[in-house]
């Protein structure tokens, strides 16, 4: 789709002239609406491409008016009426409220598979819920974190979406199964079940300047209209049962729970997708049997894995073909990707909610699992150690990865060590019995959001260097290498990392007061609060340097600000109490004379995309220091990179292929390696007291909490001790400390060689273009989708 920009030019100004009333909020409507009036006449599904159906609970764009006037190359023409009319263009667009509909990572991550699917000339379509609140605001009151509700639609409603009551689906929930046989065959119906109606609203998706529009298609429940015998009583609380369901975000990223709503948003998700991906197959294309090669279905890790199941229902009950024919659409058809080793992640369903919830679809799970195991009999496959080990149902739980396992035709992880593990540690006996079905897709980010649209001072410098080529084929920053000795080059650099200072040091200074040092190191640790993150350690290392401040001012021989943010779940104790301490501890050392001009501590209430926007081209130290063999692959080591940071990190997740990029000489490694962490969970002898004993900077460190001299939640502080100390200090803390704080010593060295550090930075520049999801998604499209 080519927009004409004189039209669009144009047709904004007729409306801007006389817009009324001439708020922000108002003209970005204007332009929301112009996009997609001008973009719905050029929608098409284009019928001989394959299509991509990416299902996820959570998708995490932010903003989208810059991006989409980005790629569709009106974004200067855009400004210019907006400067003819007097609005502020900047003022314009940051009026769009982030949508929100993400925790963290693996919400970024389908934010930047749309648009790099979008770039490629790909048909992508991604299928997800319209959560009336998404993931809560933050705020922080008295060192505590404070949830408030995120009411992403404004009253004018949500500028990018067009909602498509016509293209509604119901979706059945409990009710009871009757079987019938009717010629030699067995039928199933489910009797008075709950019906709920999933209503489409679309939000339009696209290509960099390639006229390819996508879709992001998210699904609100509501309820079937009212009968003329239902009472008001009964109608109210059959309305509130349906709409509950698209109510809120579950703000949890790292723990399973099996609570029976969220149970009703993913077979909710996947039920409204794949109907409606089949109602539109059937209308336009060929045969059932034809489907594998005409469609490509990917699960964002387990959240979706009842689409297994309820493909097979529709296929068998509705449309009346065999199991076998039936299952081997389904497997040839769908793929899943994993995200986390982590146990208490994984997600397990009791078979009483499901049988209750879903009656058909837990019969067809036992079918499929009778299937497997009799399949893995009949192989007399060794390694299944016990039914216990394999089964997809096991005494009361559903194990949904397994059930994912046995459904896809291929199982990827999201870097290359975590890929690894997960082949030969969580899923071995799987891995063992499916070889060919186990695959690494290394993470990506989008390099126009977080380069071209967040940086454009460094946008501009790149292609002033090497020229346009690079934006459409990212790889080509390694052309920037010539540059690394060329000393007005470096200096450029700096300058530009300086602007981008500035600009994030206005925006805390507006919007907290805070006056940051603009010619300090600005180290950013920035994600969601969990334990094997270990914000605490980069804590510990900053009172650690509080203590030197102290004893050896000499010592600190370059001002560095330690930037924070991060939201903890609500339910997750342990991480809403680590920012207690990181906000204690930044007020103490904030208004503490002695480390005025050399340290400096702030945790940025409510991280976002939007802030992450403006953050992140002013890190000069990106912190990607979890314990090893936790982080899967983490992405914003990749948008830090990509923006001239240099990486402190553990040999974790996409770091290590990071590291092979630049070498370690560009990167500040510490740290246990991941098989030593597996090691020592498995031989239970790491022992904390023992670090804790030899170090005295540790102890002078930890009294801290116990001592009553930090001001704030003593219970908590204690708390955090005890974890460290005396209960085993899981994530390994105390055992990294030493080598993190060598590591951040050579930071500092490294700083004091401008020349050198500004070097480093442009090889990292250089390499990051492997980072852009353009190549993930080329390769999922190669090797998973066959597009
Ligand atoms: O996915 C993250 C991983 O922790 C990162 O290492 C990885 O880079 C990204 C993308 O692959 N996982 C999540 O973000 N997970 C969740 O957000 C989540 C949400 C709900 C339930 C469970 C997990």
């Amino acid at each position: 789709m080519t927009i004409n920009k004189d039209r669009f030019k144009k047709a904004l100004s007729k409306q801007l002239v006389n817009a009324e009333p001439r708020t922000p909020q108002h003209a970005l409507h204007t332009i929301a609406s112009l996009v997609k009036e001008f973009s719905e006449s050029n929608e098409s599904k284009s019928p001989h491409k394959k299509q991509v159906y990416y299902f996820s609970m959570e998708f995490l764009p932010g903003r989208f008016i810059e991006t989409n006037l980005l790629n569709l190359d009106l974004l200067d023409s855009c400004k210019e009426v907006l400067e003819t009319f007097q609005y502020e263009p900047t003022e314009v667009f940051q009026s769009e409220l982030d949508a929100a509909l993400g925790n963290g990572g693996l919400g970024r991550l389908a934010a930047c598979f749309l648009d790099s699917l979008a770039a490629l000339g790909y048909s992508g379509h991604g299928m997800g819920l319209r959560y009336q609140y998404g993931l809560f605001k933050q705020k922080i009151n008295n060192q505590q974190q404070v949830e408030l509700p995120d009411q992403w639609v404004s009253d004018s409603g949500y500028a990018w979406e067009a909602r498509k009551p016509d293209q509604a689906i119901v979706v059945r929930f409990g009710g009871s199964v009757h079987m019938s046989q009717h010629n030699d065959r067995l039928t199933f119906h489910l009797h008075n079940p709950e019906e709920i109606i999933a209503v489409p609203y679309q939000i339009p998706i696209f290509g960099y300047k390639n006229n390819q529009v996508n879709d992001l298609t998210i699904w609100r429940a509501e309820s079937t209209p009212a009968t003329s015998d239902i009472t008001f009583e009964a109608y109210a609380s059959t309305k509130r049962k349906a709409e509950e369901i698209t109510e809120f975000l579950y703000p949890d990223d790292s723990h399973y729970d099996g609570k029976v709503l969220r149970l009703r948003q993913q077979y909710f998700l996947v039920s409204a997708g794949i109907q409606s991906i089949l109602v539109d197959y059937l209308q336009n294309e060929g045969t059932l049997q034809e489907i594998p090669s005409k469609i490509a279905i990917q699960i964002n890790d387990t959240h979706p894995t009842l689409i297994i199941p309820e493909f097979m229902r529709l296929l068998v009950d509705e449309h009346d073909l065999s199991w076998e024919e039936a299952w081997s659409i389904v497997l040839s058809t769908v793929s899943y990707t994993n995200h986390t080793l982590m146990n208490e992640a994984l997600e397990k369903w009791p078979v009483f909610l499901v049988k209750e919830q879903l009656p058909r679809i837990f019969l067809i799970i036992e079918e499929i699992n009778r299937r497997h195991c009799l399949d893995v009999e009949y192989r007399g496959l060794e390694e299944w150690e016990s039914l216990n080990d394999l089964s997809i149902v096991t005494d009361d739980v559903i194990h949904m990865a397994r059930l994912a396992v046995i459904g896809s035709h291929t199982i990827n992880g999201v870097a290359k060590l975590h890929s690894t593990i997960l082949k030969d540690e969580l899923l071995k006996s799987f891995s063992i019995r499916f070889p060919e079905r186990f695959t690494n897709k290394t993470n990506g980010i989008s390099h126009r959001q977080w380069l071209l649209n967040a940086n454009p001072l460094l946008t501009n410098f790149i292609t002033r260097l090497i020229g346009e080529s690079w934006k459409e084929n990212p790889v080509n920053l390694t052309k920037l290498l010539k540059y690394t000795d060329d000393d007005a080059v470096l200096d450029e650099l700096h300058a530009i990392k300086q602007q981008n200072k500035q600009r994030l040091a206005h925006k805390v200074f507006a919007k907290t007061g805070h006056q940051i040092m603009e010619h300090s190191i600005f180290d950013v640790h920035i994600k969601r609060l969990h334990g094997y993150k270990r914000q605490l350690l980069n804590l510990l290392h900053v009172m650690y340097l509080w203590d030197l401040c102290h004893d050896k001012p000499d010592a600190i021989k370059v001002p560095r600000t330690f930037i924070f943010g991060a939201k903890a779940a609500p339910g997750y104790l342990y991480a809403k109490r680590i920012i207690s301490l990181i906000t204690s501890v930044a007020s103490q050392i904030n208004e503490d004379p002695v480390t005025k001009g050399k340290i400096q501590v702030l945790f940025l209430p409510n991280y976002n995309v939007s802030q992450a926007e403006l953050i992140i081209p002013a890190a000069d130290i990106s912190e990607q220091i979890s314990t090893a063999s936790k982080e899967a692959s983490g992405t914003g080591n990749m948008k830090m990179m990509m923006n001239g940071a240099l990486t402190i990190g553990t040999m974790d997740g996409a770091n290590i292929e990071m590291t092979d990029l630049v070498s370690t000489d560009h990167f500040f490694d510490f740290g246990l390696r991941a098989q030593e962490v597996l090691a020592y969970e498995q031989n239970g002898q790491y022992d904390p007291r023992e670090v804790f004993h030899q170090d005295r900077r540790l102890q002078k460190v930890l009294h801290r909490l116990v001592n009553g001299s930090l001001k704030g939640d003593q219970v908590a502080f204690q708390d955090i001790y005890y974890s460290l100390v005396e209960n085993g200090d899981e994530y390994f803390l105390l055992k990294d400390f030493g080598s993190y704080v060598q590591a951040q010593n050579q930071v500092q060295e490294l700083y004091l060689t401008p020349r050198t550090w500004q070097k480093k930075c442009l090889i990292n520049i250089s390499h990051s273009g492997y980072f852009s999801s353009d190549r993930t998604i080329a390769e999922y499209a190669k090797e998973i989708w066959h597009l």
